[in-house]
């Protein structure tokens, strides 16, 4: 049959009219990646898990430059899914790209470049900024998060659990400064000495990349670097936690029980430090003697700060040494935070470290030594790997204690771990604040690429940043105001009583866990799943607050890999 001229051009017409056209692919979440994107000759990979065969990489105008199989499901128990791999580790040149699966499902755009986190590397740290206590938040330094001067905490009562004859129950006592631990107004000793130790390290180990990395704060400019002022914001804040009487450091500076979801200046309840401990004695004095020792090669201006350090530190060391077993319980009718912990072992092996490296005293190796405990993935409640890095990253050794060691052997282990994981992952387990985990899992591993320069550390420690950044169960980047879908409504006080809609920037949340499935209410809507279990509501404090401890994690990881090229 011949067509007439009129009938072919209809159904040309009709070829290129929209109800002919094939449907363009639906951008989703379905595709997991990383969201602020991957770095040039890296291995590349993404996540699906629904069913899938074939899958595009197209670029910023939509050309195809690869087509692949989308690898075979394999179950991850922890989100009780079957997740296929989309290999693209073969394209390197920097642009933006989408993945589009089967041609219905494409991916959020993502970058392929030499430095994708650059700016994810300054955000975690001014969040730090931004939770500054008796510093107003203004234009210059904050952009639109403007807010008043939070707690000045220069008069704080002596609570009587803290009470003591120098300083009986009611004593006022200055003690300004520091960042607000969390989502609360608090301010934690314990939580602080891992936080301020993580920054300064970081600051330490790559002393380059701090000296050049303007975060655009109120010291910007000075001859320190960003980096460490902000960290001695805190650290100057814990040197007021001493009681310099006796050399016992108080557990916390906290109102009585939390405040509402108000702005900080706001906030009108009387504060107290709360009764001394041995954990609080020796995460200061770890904390104080690591800056005491490593101050003065970051800035001669620093010296007398550095002197007070290492006069504070001995002089809580001395304090624990006569308080060995002082666990901290919330007194009656403090109702906050508790970081509470038992089992002194890790501190002492920390603090002991410590105080060897900075006075090579053999009392403290022996102590030290009497504490020698199989090193485990840091956190708030367990610190002898922080005892480890420092060691091995010191150049100085202490016999019978092989620090690189056991820094390698514990990487190796979370690396065939990861090995073993559908998707990449070393953490089986996701405690509160699993994100944090992941951070310091990918920390540890980098930290053992910096000894034994073994490549495989560093791509492992980029999965944990590919998980945390939206490679994961949720659909999430984990960081606030980074990727395509980032957690928006974080238990962070500030961020939920300040009117603006995007939370304060570079916060990473807690993450999924299953600890506390009722804390939006007694209908639980979180999966039973725990890699899923993960709620972007401001009532989940235990899957969506942010932490001091949990960003200091992810500085260092994402300063690592940026560092790393
Ligand atoms: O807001 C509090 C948060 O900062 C803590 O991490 C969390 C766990 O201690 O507790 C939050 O406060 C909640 C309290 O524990 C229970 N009642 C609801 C509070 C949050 O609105
Ligand atoms: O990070 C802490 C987590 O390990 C505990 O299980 C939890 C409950 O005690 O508390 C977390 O720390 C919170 C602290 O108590 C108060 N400020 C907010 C912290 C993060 O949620």
């Amino acid at each position: 049959m011949k067509l007439s001229k009129a009938a072919v051009a209809i159904i040309a017409a009709l070829m290129t009219s929209s109800c002919m056209q094939k449907q363009q692919p639906k951008v989703t979440g379905l595709v997991a990646i990383d969201q602020c994107g991957y770095v040039t000759r890296t291995e590349k990979m993404a996540f699906i898990s629904v069913e899938a065969k074939e899958f595009r990489l197209i670029d910023a105008n939509g050309n195809s430059v690869m087509v692949g199989n989308v690898g075979a499901p394999q179950y991850w128990a922890e989100s009780g899914d079957s997740v296929r791999t989309i290999d693209f580790t073969d394209i390197n040149a920097e642009g933006t790209y989408q993945i589009v699966v089967d041609d219905t499902i494409a991916s959020y755009p993502f970058v392929i470049a030499a430095h994708p986190y650059a700016e994810l590397a300054r955000m975690s740290v001014r969040a730090y900024y931004y939770n500054r206590t008796a510093t107003a938040i203004d234009a210059e330094h904050g952009g639109k998060w403007v807010r008043n001067a939070g707690h000045p905490d220069t008069l704080v009562k002596v609570h009587s659990s803290a009470a003591s004859k120098a300083r009986p129950e009611g004593t006022i006592i200055s003690s300004p400064r520091g960042w607000y631990d969390a989502g609360d107004y608090n301010k934690y000793v314990v939580n602080s000495g891992i936080t301020t130790y993580t920054m300064l390290l970081a600051a330490n180990q790559m002393k380059e990349m701090a000296a050049r990395t303007d975060l655009n704060i109120p010291e910007s400019g000075d001859s320190i670097a960003d980096i460490l002022d902000e960290t001695l914001y805190n650290l100057r804040w814990m040197l007021t936690m001493q009681d310099p009487n006796d050399g016992g450091v108080y557990h916390k500076l906290t109102t009585l029980s939390f405040e509402s979801f108000i702005m900080p200046d706001e906030c009108k309840n009387q504060r107290y430090v709360v009764a001394k401990g041995t954990a609080a004695a020796l995460d200061f004095a770890a904390t104080m003697a690591f800056a005491a020792r490593t101050l003065p090669e970051q800035s001669a201006s620093l010296a007398s700060l550095a002197d007070s350090c290492r006069q504070q530190a001995a002089a809580a060391y001395a304090w624990a040494v006569k308080n060995p077993n002082v666990a901290f319980r919330n007194p009656a009718g403090v109702s906050t935070g508790e970081y509470g912990d038992r089992f002194f072992g890790d501190e002492w092996f920390w603090a002991s470290v410590e105080m060897y490296l900075l006075t090579g005293e053999d009392s403290y190796k022996e102590t030290a030594l009497a504490n020698l405990a199989p090193m485990a993935v840091p956190s708030w409640v367990y610190v002898n790997a922080l005892g480890y890095y420092s060691l091995a990253l010191s150049g100085k050794e202490i016999e019978g204690l092989d620090a690189k060691t056991a820094i390698v052997a514990t990487a190796d282990s979370l690396v065939a771990e990861a090995k073993k994981s559908p998707v990449a992952l070393s953490m089986t387990r996701y405690d509160w604040g699993s994100n944090s985990t992941v951070a310091n899992m990918g920390m540890l591993k980098l930290i053992a690429g910096m000894i034994s320069t073994d490549k495989k550390y560093y791509e492992s420690a980029l999965d944990d940043l590919h998980y945390i950044l939206g490679r994961n169960a949720t659909g999430y980047c984990f960081v606030t105001g980074a990727g395509s879908k980032p957690c928006m409504n974080i238990h962070h006080r500030p961020s939920a009583a300040d009117n603006i809609e995007d939370p304060v920037p570079g916060f990473l949340c807690g993450g999924p866990n299953t600890v506390v499935p009722t804390d939006c209410g007694p209908t639980n809507t979180r999966s039973q799943y725990p890699a899923k279990a993960y709620a972007d509501e401001t009532c989940s404090y235990s899957t969506n607050e942010i932490a001091i401890n949990w960003n200091a994690p992810l500085t260092f990881l994402v300063w690592g890999i940026e560092n790393a090229k």
